[in-house]
């Protein structure tokens, strides 16, 4: 059968790169007012009729951040190794933090990197294993730069394998790793395109249910005060949601969250993405779903970056990149990397088929 097509692969990194770029205009607002979050997007449209040349000078660009400093790392390491090489992509993320430290990391992360930094560091999981007494770090990170991994492996048992292998060299904790997982297997499943949000969901209920049944997935949820399969029962509250025809956002955050653990992200970032695949009466009917998905996002407030650039990535690549509009785009910082990166993978990602 014929693979998704080179535009959901653009699609995906140019819609991660959206929501992380945008998304930190707004990163840590525990309250985002639409109003401003709408009047902030009609800045990034060229004045009308000025005949501004695109790119032109006065267009402000958004900087990226960590989630796109680490997700083009880890797309690159893929590329140059042909696959996972957790010694190359370990030096890649250290190395990019050494050369820009100042793209919002989290406060704990930056340990590993320096010790994975160290000549001295012979094991390139042992850092991570030793964050929070050695419980490990459940943070989103792993999660937030892991679409690549999707668009590398076309099999879902190597995309579910991967991921959790790069998420490992940061976050040893479950909790950190899972969420990795779990975006993933959702930028997986988008990428093949037209399918129902229900058997999206399902899907994805099914394999987490695997994922989490695991000894040491079961520990750390108990080790940490929650039910077992904690990231499959948020699945399913995402399920009870979308028979609603409306969820006060308050209830949004109060099931799914919007903070920096990956356990009250990725599934925020999923449902995002499913709720937006209809028309939301508090966003403007001129946005396509992927803008209305990356809006609703930020709207959430909290880690808007990361919870935008997650749901970002999948609407993407679900949507392809016919969804992306240039002057959002063209607001990024380092936008034309998108689709040097999106060819590349292209090639490799049909190569392997
Ligand atoms: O997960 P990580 O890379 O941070 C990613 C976030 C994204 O929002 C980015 O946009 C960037 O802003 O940062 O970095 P970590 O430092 O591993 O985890 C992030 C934070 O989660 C930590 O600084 C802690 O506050 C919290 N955290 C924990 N707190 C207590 N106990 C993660 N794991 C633990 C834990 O085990
Ligand atoms: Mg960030
Ligand atoms: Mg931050
Ligand atoms: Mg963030």
């Amino acid at each position: 059968a014929a693979g998704p097509g080179l535009g959901r692969f653009r699609g995906c990194l140019a819609g991660a790169l959206l929501g992380d770029c945008l998304g930190a205009a707004f990163e840590g607002r525990s309250v985002v007012k639409l109003p401003e979050l709408l009047r902030f997007l009609g800045g990034l449209e060229p004045a009308p009729g000025a005949g501004e040349p695109l790119g032109s000078a006065r267009r402000e660009t958004l900087p990226y951040t960590d989630d796109t400093a680490l997700g083009r790392a880890l797309l690159r390491s893929l590329l140059n190794r042909h696959g996972f090489d957790e010694a190359d992509m370990a030096r890649r993320f250290a190395e990019e933090y050494k050369k820009e430290p100042n793209r919002g990391y989290g406060m704990a992360v930056v340990n590993v990197f320096k010790k994975l930094l160290s000549p001295k560091c012979s094991d390139v999981f042992e850092p991570a294993r030793a964050q929070f007494n050695g419980k490990g770090s459940y943070g989103n990170g792993g999660a937030m730069r892991v679409a690549g991994i999707a668009l590398v492996y076309s099999d879902v048992q190597d995309v579910k394998k991967f991921a959790k292998l790069s998420a490992e060299l940061t976050h040893s904790n479950s909790l950190g790793y899972n969420g990795a997982v779990l975006q993933a297997l959702a930028v997986h499943l988008a990428l093949q395109g037209e399918l129902s949000k229900e058997s999206f969901l399902e899907q994805l209920i099914s394999h987490m249910e695997d994922v989490e049944a695991d000894e040491r997935s079961l520990s750390d949820a108990r080790a940490l005060g929650f039910e077992d399969l904690p990231f499959s029962r948020r699945l399913k509250k995402i399920k009870e949601f979308l028979e609603l025809s409306s969820v006060p956002k308050a209830d949004v955050l109060f099931e799914l969250g919007n903070g920096i653990a990956a356990l009250r992200s990725v599934p925020t970032a999923i449902y995002s993405f499913l709720r937006c695949m209809e028309a939301d009466p508090d966003i403007p009917d001129h946005y396509n779903p992927l803008q209305r998905t990356i809006v609703y996002c930020i709207s959430l407030g909290g880690d808007t970056d990361t919870i935008a650039t997650m749901a970002g990535a999948i609407a993407g690549a679900y949507y392809g990149e016919e969804q992306i509009p240039p002057s959002w785009e063209q607001s990024c910082e380092a936008f034309q990397e998108t689709e040097k990166l999106a060819s590349s993978l292209y090639e490799l990602y049909c190569q392997r088929i």
